[in-house]
């Protein structure tokens, strides 16, 4: 299969982020898309190919315009404010405050339009922000194009980005841009399967009140994981919606035997829902050795996921999400990819 992959990725580098009691260099860098890019070249996955340019048409429609505004204009707004390195936010509208006036201050507003302090902005993230973005839309024409299957190598992820709202690496939310796309030329239904260790709580949110946008989402239980406020199982869409949104939350330390059986129950929903196409948000961070997540998934488990998914035989587009050992990210993602096509 193709991948679609930009080098403007690179851009995004040298963030940093709160971790648990300290300030640390962000786990989502640039060397995350490049052991990827090695992997594939190494295997021989398929050609890799860039981007097309893409406006942000079909992003307004799933994002905010004003939260699209914000992401372009954040980093020159902080280096005007007299700031430098990266920007991050220190303070949210929860509960009782307002969420209906947005700040004029480049500290207000980032706080704004953001749920955590994982989304940091440097001089060259709206960039690589856009890249991303062009990737998953790139990777959309391929598979809208007649191929079985493409692969968005997106960097900055994207599954926990909202309608107006940053968070947790992510930006532009990519798999739901792409979702929109399919739909925008004449798919009747699109499943979004997220197998990433985290909830994709950016993906639900945008589509939790649609019926033309299937949710199913494995993830860590929120109990005890990020992003700890969205994710469980009760969850099934709002209005419209309703039926259309699937959480299956899993305990600490699940491993193969586990996780492939949330796999297989949300296969039987992806197939019930007889979608057009089906959008893989592929996280390879329930690996054992992830240094942020607390699943036990092997390197030999990936291409059973790959395999698994072929089986559903729907036009498949891979969108990348997390992944944070990076020594292993490139085996594991590219190893669902070559599995999907054994
Ligand atoms: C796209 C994606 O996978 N985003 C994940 C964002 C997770 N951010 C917060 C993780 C907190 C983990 N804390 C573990 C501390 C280990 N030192
Ligand atoms: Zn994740």
């Amino acid at each position: 299969m193709k991948t679609v992959f930009s080098p403007r990725h690179a851009g995004h580098s040298g963030n940093v982020e709160l971790d648990t009691n300290e300030i640390v260099p962000a786990y989502e860098k640039p060397s995350r898309a490049e052991f990827i890019r090695a992997r594939i070249e190494a295997v021989g996955l398929g050609p890799i190919v860039e981007p097309q340019a893409h406006g942000l048409e079909t992003a307004r429609k799933v994002h905010d315009p004003a939260y699209l505004e914000f992401l372009e204009s954040v980093y020159p707004e902080w280096l005007a404010a007299g700031r430098s390195g990266t920007a991050m936010p220190y303070v949210w509208p929860t509960r009782a405050l307002r969420a209906d006036v947005v700040p004029t201050s480049i500290e207000g507003k980032i706080g704004f339009y953001a749920f955590d302090a994982g989304a940091t902005f440097v001089a060259g993230t709206w960039d690589a922000v856009r890249s991303s973005h062009d990737s998953a839309l790139s990777a959309a024409s391929l598979v809208e194009s007649g191929e079985p299957a493409a692969f968005a190598l997106c960097r900055p992820p994207g599954h926990h980005a909202g309608s107006n709202f940053a968070g947790g690496y992510c930006f532009i939310n990519n798999a739901a841009v792409a979702a929109q796309w399919f739909l925008d030329q004449g798919a009747k239904r699109v499943s979004i399967l997220d197998v990433d260790y985290h909830h994709g709580n950016g993906t639900q949110e945008i589509f939790y009140r649609r019926s033309d946008v299937q949710v199913v989402n494995l993830h860590a239980d929120p109990l005890f994981e990020y992003p700890h406020f969205l994710g469980h199982a009760d969850e099934g869409g709002e209005g419209a919606g309703e039926g259309f949104n699937h959480n299956l939350p899993m305990a600490r330390g699940t491993d193969w035997s586990g996780w492939s059986k949330a796999l297989e129950r949300g296969f039987k929903l992806v197939s019930d829902y007889t979608p057009d196409v089906l959008i893989v948000s592929l996280g390879v961070d329930t690996f054992e050795r992830d240094p942020i997540s607390q699943f036990k998934l092997v390197s030999d488990d990936y291409p059973k996921i790959g395999r698994e998914i072929a089986r559903l035989r729907l036009p498949t587009l891979f969108v990348m999400e997390g992944g944070y050992a990076v020594e292993e990210i490139g085996i594991n993602a590219v190893g669902v990819l070559t599995g999907f096509e054994d």
